[in-house]
């Protein structure tokens, strides 16, 4: 059994591709055709059909929109095993995680592992910034074929029912969490992807050579599936924001634009617009548990309050770097208090594979919150930056009024280190 198959590429924003098959691992310089083998990756084969799960984190303005490319699951089967002359479909997939940082780290970290070993599990990138991870089985590989120890035709066993988050951005050994179950099997040619509602669109599975009916194949464990089934995320039970001034284009630097945001798109809390974000995904192609168009990349923003309680998201143009997001269409969602509104379909830069036109990156202008909303918060030494003891609201208001000096903090900084 061969197990090199459709080696995992992704783009890097450095502009080389990082390329992963078998156990090895390069960066390739494919403008000058020059490979550079870097260390093979921990633990298991993570290609096709050991088949890990695979997906970039979010690229963000707080990571420098550094590519870090997570792969979970898949099987440890050595060399020699490699063979259909024995039970493949009974053997236990691997639950390992393992990162890396191609453009500015080549050690391979491990991550947190998997409950239970997984092959044909698939990562969604969410607005929220987590990832879902959903389908794939407990043993075995993808493929299928008509040896004596196959389920049916599945060279896999032990569908996994259980749908996962993945937060990279908690600490390690809690960045797993529990998502819904499923009681569909959804193995070999399963598939999901983002939907533009923030949602997540479940669909297929046939480990078999061909089209296998219930009705006329029941001795077969494992049917072709047609029943889809759609994800709804924990944010699906809040309120959805709706802002105004969605764009539906994104040029690579230039001007920065304005999307509107009610106070009932910050629930109420004007101050949510410290917790706003600016996200696009392309959903890519999903297909044999991979999708390596699949990006998340957050945008720069910076904001405006106004007096009625209403606010002004700033949002920057895409970095002017075409590796981080290549041209074509995307969506693109603002996010508040981690819920998505529902996303515009954007083309980013011309939309067509090829040279794109760079402008300087976007400019932003300060942060600022409206005197009014200030006062309401407690008092006018906010603004003073000094404490004058003016009532019950000063804890509460001082703390969260750090968390968006912060954010101002961050953003000079960026603006230090763009310079
Ligand atoms: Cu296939």
């Amino acid at each position: 059994m061969p197990v090199n198959l459709f080696p995992l590429t992704w783009l890097l924003p450095s502009g080389n591709l990082f390329i992963q098959a078998e156990f090895q691992a390069e960066i390739f310089d494919y403008k000058n055709m020059i490979e550079y083998k870097i260390a093979d990756i921990p633990h298991s084969v993570r290609v096709y059909p050991a088949s890990g799960g695979t997906a970039v984190f979010p690229m963000t303005p707080q990571n420098n929109w550094t590519a870090t490319i997570i792969f979970c699951g898949g099987t440890n089967l050595n060399a020699d095993q490699w063979t259909t002359i024995w039970n493949i479909a009974g053997y236990a997939a691997d639950n390992s995680c393992v990162r890396i940082s191609p453009d500015v780290d080549l050690t391979w970290y491990d991550d947190d592992p998997l409950e239970t070993g997984r092959s044909m599990g698939q990562f969604i990138n969410l607005p929220d910034g987590r990832l879902f991870f959903v389908n794939g089985a407990g043993t075995g590989t993808a493929g299928y074929g008509n040896d004596s120890w196959a389920i049916g035709q599945s060279y896999a066993d032990n569908p996994q029912y259980q749908a996962w988050y993945f937060d990279p951005t908690k600490p390690a050994g809690s960045r797993w969490a529990k998502a819904a179950t499923s009681t569909i099997p959804r193995m070999y040619h399963s598939s999901a992807t983002l939907l533009p509602d923030g949602t997540v669109f479940i669909s297929g599975s046939n480990p078999n050579a061909d089209y296998v009916s219930k009705t006329t194949e029941p001795t077969y464990k494992y049917f072709t599936q047609y029943q889809v089934e759609i994800f709804h995320p924990d944010y699906a039970d809040r309120a959805k924001p709706n802002p105004s001034g969605m764009p539906t284009t994104l040029s690579y630097g230039g001007d920065y634009f304005n999307v509107s945001l009610s106070l009932t798109d910050m629930f109420n809390d004007t101050l949510n617009i410290n917790k706003t974000k600016a996200v696009v995904i392309r959903t890519g192609f999903s297909t044999h548990s991979m999708n390596m168009g699949q990006r998340h990349i957050e945008l720069e923003t910076s904001f405006t309050t106004n007096n009625d309680g209403s606010a002004i998201l700033h949002v920057a143009q895409m970095p002017p770097n075409a590796a981080i997001l290549a041209p074509g269409p995307a969506l693109f969602f603002i996010v508040v208090d981690g819920v998505p509104s529902n996303a515009s379909w954007i083309t980013v830069g011309n939309g067509k594979i090829g040279q794109q036109t760079m402008n300087a990156r976007s400019t932003l202008p300060q942060s600022t919150i409206s005197a009014q909303l200030v006062a309401q918060n407690g008092g006018s030494f906010v603004v003073a930056g000094q404490s004058s003891g003016a009532g019950v609201t000063w804890d509460t208001y001082w703390t969260r009024l750090g968390a968006v000096v912060g954010t101002l903090m961050t953003l000079a900084s960026m603006t230090m280190a763009a310079a």
